[in-house]
């Protein structure tokens, strides 16, 4: 019997599936924020995350949001590992604006303590959270280590594909052998 596979949608600069909003059923997709309860929550996740690898790469994530927000593309440069060609082409700056603002409406409500499991070697570092929606940060590290945005993706499991949509078990995560793991490098243009 083959293995059922999760359902898999990519969200980058690059790619935008828009039908993603009427899929996911993610809680807090609005736009309503309270910045105070949100400021209360980062301190908690300040000092309750020990891994310092895993705040850094947080950080970078939240810094590649307000570019994002703010439609900052030079900042946006300076942390992404890659650039769309989208974003890359002068001629289509209102398409890359587009793409920013749905990067930023996707990810801006998620939170650092929803990111439960955590891996990361010397080249990549991958955040996710439990299902059944499994948001994915995946980032690449540079020659000193300092995380790069790769891209996020949410993959929605069930009973049946539990624990498929990230492969970070040393044993099966880069089946190819490159050093990249493979669902880190299934992101590259
Ligand atoms: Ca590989």
């Amino acid at each position: 019997m083959t293995k059922p596979k999760a359902t898999v949608i990519t969200l980058l600069i690059p790619l935008i599936a828009i039908s993603v909003v009427f899929l996911l059923g993610y809680k807090g997709f609005g736009w309503e924020k309270d910045f105070k309860n949100k400021e209360i929550v980062g301190l908690v996740n300040f000092f309750s995350v020990p891994n310092p690898l895993k705040s850094e790469a947080w950080q970078v994530f939240e810094n590649y949001l307000a570019f994002a927000k703010a439609h900052d593309m030079a900042g946006i440069r300076t942390l992404s590992y890659q650039i769309s060609a989208t974003c890359n082409d002068p001629a289509k700056e209102r398409e890359c604006l587009t793409l920013m603002d749905n990067v930023y409406l996707f990810a801006s409500d998620l939170k650092l303590s929803d990111f439960t499991h955590f891996a990361a070697d010397e080249r990549q570092i991958v955040l996710y959270t439990d299902g059944p929606t499994v948001a994915i940060l995946f980032f690449t590290r540079d020659e000193i280590g300092t995380p790069k945005v790769l891209g996020m993706k949410f993959c929605f499991e069930d009973e049946a594909t539990a624990g498929t949509c990230v492969k970070t078990d040393p044993s099966e995560r880069d089946l190819d052998g490159d050093g990249w793991w493979d669902n880190v490098e299934s992101l590259f243009y």
